[in-house]
């Protein structure tokens, strides 16, 4: 694909997700409307989630439609150009009215990440990533933090119930073993988004689904941050473990959850 179908593109989901946005605030602050329902073990579905997939799908299937779309609400398959979307990434954080969540969509093609958006409508902060052209909260560039070492670091720890329970508190013992400090935030695109802005040091989470976190990932890459590879073992259809985080801890980091580091350009 082509720089400028890129770039229509990478134009198109900001616009789309600030719409979807307006949507996901006018839930947010309606009170009982919210209505959650159970997928499973605190994993929540909301009528804001399906509302805004039904909306992105809609207008993404209007703009450009032979590009592919995986959602979290609708699933999808693989395609050469894709669409990959959470529309509340969150949900538990939403519907107990944390303003701890975003919509996240990014939009993979041939292979790689070329454009991401994660946005917190209720702080109202656009988080925007090229390939190759930087990180942005708001139009302002964003760079990763200056860690000064582990002693100095916090850390945002997923934790998901897709995986054991003993194997998540013995990734956060070896986190706090290692002097990082951490917090569960409920949000990885939020949590991937504050790596890259500089608010937190690093994400881990031992299992997470594409449209969780690929918006996010290209995020802290463009910012300056290294990342795990994803997309390896066919994590874009499957899932897989996420580790991101600042240059200064990425060998300590890496040792606390030892998954392989994405081979991209080496942060600027
Ligand atoms: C959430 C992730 C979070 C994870 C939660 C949940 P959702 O996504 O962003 O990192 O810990 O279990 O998967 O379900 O709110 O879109």
């Amino acid at each position: 694909m082509n720089s400028l179908d890129i770039a229509r593109r990478h134009a198109f989901a900001q616009e789309i997700a600030r719409e979807a946005g307006a949507i996901a605030r006018r839930y947010f602050h309606s009170g009982d409307a919210i209505g959650a329902m159970e997928k499973g073990a605190h994993d929540l579905v909301t009528q804001a989630d399906l509302e805004i997939d039904r909306f992105l799908i809609e207008r993404l299937r209007q703009a450009f439609p032979k590009d592919g779309i995986l959602t979290e609400e609708s699933g999808g398959s693989a395609a050469p150009n894709l669409w990959v979307i959470d529309p509340i990434d969150g949900t538990t954080n939403f519907a107990r009215r944390i303003p701890h969540f975003a919509v996240s969509i990014a939009f993979h093609a041939e292979g790689r990440t070329e454009s991401g958006v994660v946005y917190n409508p209720v702080l109202d902060e656009m988080f925007v990533a090229r390939r190759g052209f930087g990180a942005t909260c708001n139009g302002q560039p964003i760079r990763v933090r200056p860690t000064r070492g582990v002693t100095d670091a916090l850390i945002d720890a997923g934790y998901s119930s897709k995986r054991p329970l003993a194997d998540y508190v013995a990734l956060v013992g070896r986190l706090l073993e290692s002097d990082f400090a951490f917090v569960q935030n409920g949000s990885a695109a939020i949590g991937l988004a504050q790596v890259a802005c500089g608010r937190i040091d690093g994400y881990c989470e031992l299992f997470l689904h594409s449209w969780d976190v690929l918006a996010g990932l290209l995020l802290v890459e463009e910012a300056g941050g290294w990342v795990s590879d994803f997309t390896a073992q066919n994590g874009l259809l499957q899932g897989s473990a996420v580790l991101a985080g600042t240059p200064a801890i990425r060998e300590p980091l890496q040792r606390v959850l030892p998954i392989a580091i994405a081979t991209g350009a080496p942060p600027r």
